[in-house]
């Protein structure tokens, strides 16, 4: 009879379906199934507590010894039990059970680290050896909530202004963004190179018709800088547009984007913001300098010199600084680079030919996004380009486009880990990075 009522119950539960633990307030079912991670075991000797943990949250599991006997930190399980509201658990809703399943076995002998703890702080580098683990503890898998929904404001807000969303290749021939900062490629009996930028691809796609474009994808350099905001492989959320006025809109468009992120983040990730105590406003008005008069600023007011043409930094730390004491913004918009400092496909200003239609957005003491109008005329570009010391004939197929009317265009990218880094005050990009590949770490 015992058997019997076994299998009668195994069928009743094969018909339950899983339910997530930020659902249990909604469903009106008593009797439910959950999966997850055993997170934390809290033997009372008379009852036993497990803190189930899954994608969605935590929740207070009541069993007997015999249910949990075979129970290690983080085996993963199924349970079925029966949904009690009790003011004193976490949450206030407990899970009498009924029936616990591992279905993920456990081979440790020690845990890496604690999962359960988030007092102790745990070094950034055994984090990363052990990335997995890392990510099971709720305080880190928030950074990659947040991450997530900025990629979807992203998505959203550019969606919403007409922009497609393309996907370039990432071996390519030549290089985007000058310099000698390429990994390369064997390809096939050539040599190939790994993306820096989408940079070419994205205008030449609004020269195809596009118009409005937009690429998430990685980027890679190859930097010799092993420095807490540098990887040598990053995602680049990229935009360009076409027919644009001046790279004044292109500022506007990225000002509306913080704008609405900050919205998008305050609806959607309340939680992950209040986990790091972040507090983001509702209005952003982002000034704008020209780095001429940022490096005067610099000069007077922190006595601090700048390199000819370009803000260190300890440069970009200050401005940040004296923006927020004079604005009130975590934000600055530099402009009018000098044509020497940025690529050959940068438009020259209209007033100085020695500055460019080109910026940068620097957030908290960081450089997140650079961009700017770009050249448009097919001449113009493949003088420039000579001009650069470099061939035109090596850019054939991204000057094919220039020849049949390229309207004024322009854009810009901005670095996904570091925007994330700054959202959260992290202290090092490795931390805004799922896998990160820096100089020395190439696993896992
Ligand atoms: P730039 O080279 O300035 O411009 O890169 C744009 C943004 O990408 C991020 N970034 C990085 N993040 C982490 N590690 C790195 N090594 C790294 N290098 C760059 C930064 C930076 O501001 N084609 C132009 C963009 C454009 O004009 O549209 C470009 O790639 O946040």
């Amino acid at each position: 009879m015992a058997q019997l009522e076994k299998i009668f119950s195994m069928d009743e539960n094969e018909k339950l379906e899983r339910v997530f633990i930020s659902e249990l307030r909604l469903v009106k079912e008593e009797t439910i199934m959950l999966r997850g991670w055993v997170h934390k075991i809290i033997d009372l000797s008379h009852v036993v507590f497990v803190k189930l943990r899954d994608k969605s949250g935590i929740v207070q599991l009541v069993c007997d010894k015999d249910q949990v006997k075979d129970l290690r930190l983080e085996n993963a399980i199924e349970v079925i039990g029966t949904k009690c509201e009790n003011e004193k658990a976490p949450g206030g809703i407990e899970i009498t059970v009924k029936d616990i399943k591992i279905v993920g076995a456990t081979y440790y002998e020690k845990l890496p680290f604690e999962v359960n703890s988030f007092k102790n702080k745990v070094a950034l580098e055994t984090q990363l050896d052990h990335r997995t683990i890392a990510l099971r503890r709720p305080e880190i898998r928030a950074i990659f909530k947040v991450q997530n929904e900025i990629e979807t404001a992203f998505r959203n807000y550019l969606k919403e202004k007409n922009f497609e969303q393309i996907h370039t290749a990432k071996i390519i021939d030549s290089s985007t963004e000058g310099g000698s900062e390429m990994f390369t490629v064997n390809y096939f009996d050539r040599r190939s190179f790994l993306a820096q930028s989408p940079q070419f691809y994205k205008q030449m796609m609004v020269g195809a018709g596009f118009e409005r474009v937009f690429e998430i994808g990685h980027a890679y350099r190859a930097e010799l800088h092993n420095t807490w905001r540098h990887l040598n492989e990053y995602v680049s959320l990229d935009v360009e547009m076409g027919f644009i006025k001046d790279e004044y809109e292109l500022m506007d468009l990225e000002e509306g984007f913080i704008n609405y992120l900050y919205k998008h983040l305050n609806k959607t990730c309340q939680k992950e913001l209040e986990m790091y105590k972040i507090e983001l406003p509702d209005k952003v008005k982002i000034p704008r300098i020209r780095l001429d008069e940022a490096h005067k600023i610099l000069l007077e007011k922190y006595n601090k010199k700048s390199p000819i043409g370009n803000i260190d930094a300890e440069g970009e730390v200050l401005i940040s600084k004296y923006v927020k004491e004079k604005y009130n913004c975590d934000f600055v918009f530099l402009t009018k680079y000098p044509v020497s400092k940025r690529p050959m496909y940068t438009m020259p200003d209209d007033e100085d030919k020695n500055l460019t239609k080109s910026f940068d957005l620097i957030f908290d003491g960081l450089e997140i996004t650079t961009g700017g109008q770009r050249i448009n005329d097919y001449k113009m570009l493949k003088e420039n380009i000579e001009k650069f010391g470099l061939n035109p004939e090596d850019f054939d197929f991204y000057l094919e486009t220039f020849k049949y009317g390229m309207p004024p265009h322009g854009g810009f990218a901005i670095g996904l880990e570091r925007l994330t880094m700054k959202i959260l005050k992290l202290s090092n990009i490795r931390e805004a990075t799922l896998v990160p590949r820096d100089m020395k770490r190439l696993t896992p």
